[in-house]
């Protein structure tokens, strides 16, 4: 076909990434092997001299991990892609890649509760300092960076609180000081935002939520925008190690080719259920992005396509009405993760981020009412009908 890359999303989910196979299949075989045989001496020296393009050893490179991470570049829009073990090692990598003691990041304050504690405790130990902003206020952003600013890290919208950041904006702060700005786009995925086009240079995403999309991998992967970033990242990822395996990359290829289709469904639930919730007399406030009452919904409008799958609210009975709406839900299963099939249900400030501790959730508005709900792509009048439900006992 045409060159992929200039091909519509929904064309790249179903054949970014897919090349040429024995025997006529359409589907990467999975080479679920960790070492590559060598012809002879030479050929190994040969390709651990760099010369020649042939595999080695799993950890790395890998012809099914390359597929899935040749897809997810197309999707992005970025040079390469680097598949990892967990969200988390994602990030980690990453910024072992750009960071080095003495170092200083500008980070959203609202992200995911373990980005948050890698920030605080491992980087710190290794002598990265950072700053934990409201990235949605660009002068916050402005007056958090120092000469030794190499990172500025966003996550948009940011976990639980779904704050939206202006990413062209900030592109154009991070790059004026020097630093790269690298942002997770596990929220909203390539369908619906795509951060290099609007400035990134890294792009995080946890390959455990819509990616894979069906709660059965966990996995994380970089993109890097440009070519010339990719051996120094491939370099670091496999010094550190933290990859993907064979089969689970083509668990999240598979996932792949239904992803606009997945995201389009589930966003369209979200906005009635967030509707829905807004007009409910049990619920003191809702933030989805796609909802005009967002506060940020013109950045939104900006620079994604739609408003995600990911809604979060208060009651007004504040947390134990909330307690008792996720213990009363049936449909929306009680579960932290993201992005998939299935509606999912949390209780941020004792879940996903309570490693946080409470100053730096409250610091990041992280209230301890807040629910979150990922919608997923059941009926919406059964998921609206549980919530429901549940509301009556609250
Ligand atoms: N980035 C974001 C925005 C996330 O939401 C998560 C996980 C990660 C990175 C880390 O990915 P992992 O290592 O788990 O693959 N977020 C979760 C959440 O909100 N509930 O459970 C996991």
């Amino acid at each position: 076909m045409k060159d992929i890359r200039k091909a519509a999303i929904e064309t790249q989910t179903v054949h970014a990434g897919i090349g040429e196979y024995e025997f006529g299949a359409v589907v990467p075989p999975i080479y679920q092997t960790s070492t590559f045989k060598f012809e002879n001496v030479a050929h190994g020296a040969d390709l651990f001299a760099g010369r020649g393009d042939g595999y080695i050893y799993t950890r790395m490179r890998n012809p099914t991990i390359e597929a899935m991470e040749d897809a997810i570049a197309v999707l992005e829009g970025g040079a390469k892609g680097l598949g990892c073990g967990s969200g988390m090692a994602a990030i980690h990598t990453a910024f072992a890649a750009t960071l080095k003691a003495g170092d200083h990041v500008v980070s959203s304050e609202s992200v995911y509760g373990p980005t948050s504690t890698l920030l605080k405790t491992v980087m710190s130990n290794f002598g990265i300092e950072s700053s934990m902003v409201d990235t949605s206020d660009l002068d916050a952003v402005s007056a958090a960076m120092r000469p030794n600013t190499r990172v500025v890290y966003v996550e948009t919208p940011g976990n639980p609180t779904l704050v939206m950041s202006d990413l062209r904006a900030i592109a154009d702060i991070a790059h004026k000081a020097g630093a790269v700005l690298i942002v997770d786009n596990t929220f909203m995925g390539p369908v619906m935002q795509r951060p290099i086009e609007l400035g990134a240079d890294v792009v995080i995403h946890s390959l455990t939520k819509s990616l894979n999309g069906h709660a059965d991998v966990v996995g994380g992967i970089i993109i890097v925008k440009d070519e010339d970033m990719y051996p120094h990242f491939r370099k670091t990822l496999n010094q550190i190690g933290g990859v993907i395996d064979p089969f689970n990359s083509f668990l999240v290829h598979r996932g792949l080719k239904t992803l606009a289709l997945r995201v389009e469904r589930a966003s369209e639930n979200a906005l009635k259920v967030a509707s829905f919730l807004e007009a409910h007399p049990k619920i003191d406030w809702v933030r989805y992005p796609g909802l005009p009452s967002h506060p940020q919904y013109e950045i939104g409008q900006k620079q994604m396509s739609g408003g995600g799958m990911m809604i979060s609210f208060e009651l007004s009975g504040g947390i134990e009405a909330g307690k008792t709406l996720m213990d009363n839900v049936h449909l929306s299963l009680l579960a932290v993760s993201l992005g998939g099939v299935e509606s999912l249900i949390q209780h941020p400030a004792s879940m996903t981020h309570a490693s946080m501790g409470k100053e730096q959730r409250e610091q990041a508005k992280i209230t301890d009412g807040l629910v979150r709900l990922s919608v997923g792509i059941e009926h919406v009048d059964d998921i609206i009908e549980d919530l429901a439900d549940a509301l009556e006992k609250c």
